[in-house]
């Protein structure tokens, strides 16, 4: 029998910053699926990758003073870490500069073009750079980007566009007959009533500003729109309308694009639309996220609120994050991370829960029968309890998967975890053990060791270091599939079972607080560019002639009352005698100053400082430790001119 095929996407990730908390959040949940319905029997395929090409990255990579391959080479090295780091099983990683997707994409839009669906004309409109959307006047907020608050560009340029509002009645009818097609629910309605109802407009999808992209093979001065671009890697890696489209005819249409809510439009609304006119089959869901919030703000670069997933992931493993991210945030809405929740999530569920059911048991078969797993008597009635829990999970956590909610899924596997810890109290194996009763001692353990083998199984998807950890601890080999879920009872009797090291050490929530903070403090201060000088502006000669500069000889010099700061000295300047004030003191005793020549700016309006008038301004350079008063470097007599 052929397996049932499951295709799953991420979003491709911009490779125009670096990459944090909330950017693994889409990645971790799509990997726990992928995983669940590999074990479930599923034939899967589970796509990510990069978005490399854009105004963006251009712009950045300029900055960077790179080139944007340059630039975008070092992020593709960094998020393949990061996946690894986070234990990612995706079957492929798409880059969109890999030569097969540029191609593709170039043949695409002859497609499109010979299909009647593009024409040129000119764009004439507001663009966000950051998110690359294109935007009506009337969908600008405070004349800003609806999507990010940010600065949007005027946009004047010469353009292909795509047919978009030619679609408009069959994507309505198709989200009518698909009504689970954009999920959770409430998207589907912010589609329709935001974008779909007021009318769409042809979609503006190449540029010409700037070449960071696919050329368009028909006219070259054009690179494709990034979005546009972008939303093929999903066939384009299949091998759609490439020599080898033996996955494309596998997996094509996907079971499931996963995306954060920012950005259901795009895959809800232009990209079943450029299927339709490409005669494609249109994929069976779009599920909307929502996002990682930091202090009730989308965790993000442009916020500045970013937490590193590789720091934390460092001092307390991937699957303390990964479980955060899955047990934590209420799917399909907005949730927020803070570092104390992950400690206390981690210390309640982790260590106190999981850690301790597995410990307990592990010690008490070493302690009580050798660390072999002991043979089962007769079960009782509280026995069967846990049994019928442990035999009825896999179809909960199935449905609770098939419902895309990775939290109700944990929150089901740890009843049985949860369910056994109280077994435990209830079943007192020491007193068992005190009153000599090792017949019911025997099935005590086996039952709870059979509740690890079935929780550790439901957990490997969503926590597969631990999971591995747990069955080299109950001396069994991992399983690759639920099957010996079916029946309780499947562990061997004799299987030899070790205790060794706890699988999470309880947090110290304090200590780890404040060492998260000051990790944090120094992340910062290492990304804080360094302090610019200030870039003057460009003066002409005549600006400058302005500037009245003049040598001054030092009469007299005192420091001004009460200030640490300030010295009054009268200038002898030419025939006139002059009183300024400089903030000198700390670097120049009154002495010292006396019979100097300095450089007064002379034609500065007076002020009153300290309440001491000020008629000029003594000359000084200065760094961050030393302020030095300007001289001639010969005699010179006072009044001179200084230009
Ligand atoms: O949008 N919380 O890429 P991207 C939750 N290249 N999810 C978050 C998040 C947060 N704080 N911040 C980011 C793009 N994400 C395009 C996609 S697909 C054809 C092109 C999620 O790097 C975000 O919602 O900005 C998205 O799902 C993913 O990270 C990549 O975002």
């Amino acid at each position: 029998m052929t397996k049932k095929t499951y295709y799953i996407t991420t979003p491709i990730y911009y490779s125009s910053g670096s990459f944090h908390l909330g950017h693994c959040y889409t990645t971790v949940i799509c990997d726990a699926i992928a995983r669940f319905k590999r074990m479930d029997g599923f034939d899967v395929f589970y796509l990510t990758g990069t978005d490399e090409h854009g105004q963006k990255v251009q712009q950045k990579a300029e900055a960077a003073g790179v080139t944007p391959k340059a630039y975008v080479d070092r992020l593709y090295d960094q998020i393949v870490e990061l996946w690894k780091v986070l234990g990612i099983s995706y079957d492929k990683f798409i880059r969109t500069t890999d030569n097969y997707h540029e191609a593709t994409v170039q043949k695409v839009y002859e497609k499109l073009l010979a299909s009647g669906d593009i024409y040129k004309s000119q764009y004439e409109g507001w663009y966000c750079t950051p998110c690359e959307s294109f935007w009506t006047e009337s969908q600008l907020v405070d004349g800003k980007c609806p999507d990010c608050g940010r600065e949007v560009k005027l946009q004047k340029e010469e353009s292909y566009f795509f047919r978009l509002s030619k679609y408009q009645d069959r994507l309505i009818k198709f989200y009518e007959q698909n009504p689970e097609f954009i999920s959770p629910k409430s998207r589907m309605n912010e589609m329709i009533n935001n974008f779909i109802k007021p009318g769409l407009k042809d979609l503006c999808i190449s540029r010409t500003t700037f070449d960071w992209g696919v050329k368009l093979t028909f006219d070259e001065k054009h690179v494709a729109y990034v979005w546009i671009d972008a939303l093929t890697n999903y066939i384009t890696a299949l091998g759609y309308l490439q020599d080898d489209h033996t996955l494309y005819d596998k997996f094509w249409p996907a079971d499931l694009h996963m995306v954060g809510k920012e950005i259901v439009r795009f895959h809800t609304i232009i990209w079943p639309a450029i299927l339709m006119a490409l005669d494609l089959p249109l994929p069976k869901k779009v599920y909307g996220h929502g996002w990682l919030l930091f202090g009730n703000d989308k965790m993000s670069k442009s916020k500045g609120n970013v937490v590193d997933p590789i720091v934390l992931s460092n001092r307390y493993g991937a699957d303390v994050i990964r479980y955060f991210l899955l047990r934590e945030i209420p799917f399909g809405s907005d949730g927020n991370y803070n570092n104390e929740a992950l400690l206390t999530r981690t210390n309640a569920d982790l260590v106190n829960d999981l850690g301790n059911l597995v410990s307990r048991t592990t010690a008490m078969i070493t302690q009580y029968f050798d660390g072999k797993v002991p043979a089962p008597n007769a079960y009782t009635e509280l026995d069967r309890e846990l049994i019928t829990l442990c035999e009825g999970t896999l179809d909960k956590v199935r449905a609770d998967i098939d419902n895309l909610s990775a939290p109700d899924a944990l929150t089901d596997i740890f009843k049985i975890v949860q369910r056994a810890n109280k077994y435990i109290d209830e079943t007192m194996p020491w007193t068992l053990n005190k009153e000599g009763n090792k017949e019911r001692l025997a099935t005590v353990m086996y039952v709870l060791a059979e509740c690890i083998r079935f929780a550790a199984t439901l957990l490997t998807p969503f926590i597969p270091t631990t999971a591995a950890t747990i069955f080299e601890k109950l001396g069994i080999k991992a399983p690759t599939n639920f099957n010996n879920l079916k029946k309780f009872g499947q562990l061997k009797v004799g299987t030899k079972v070790t205790k060794g090291a706890n699988l999470f050490n309880r947090l110290d929530v304090a200590k780890e607080l404040k060492e998260l903070d000051a990790i944090a403090e120094q992340e910062a201060k290492k990304s804080k560019p360094a302090k610019e000088e200030p870039k003057s502006e460009q003066i002409s000669i005549e600006d400058f002639a302005k500037v009245q500069l003049r040598t001054a000889k030092v009469l007299s010099c005192e420091k001004v009352e009460k200030s640490d700061k300030l010295l009054v000295f009268k200038l002898q300047v030419g025939d006139e005698v002059r009183q300024v004030v400089s903030g000198i003191a700390e670097h120049y005793t009154p002495e010292y100053m006396v019979d100097k020549t300095v450089v007064l700016v002379a034609n500065l309006k007076p002020a009153k400082i300290r309440g001491v008038e000020s008629n000029g301004m003594i000359l000084c350079a200065a760094d961050d430790k030393h302020v030095i008063f300007v001289t001639p470097e010969k005699d010179i007599d006072s009044g001179k001119v200084v230009r």
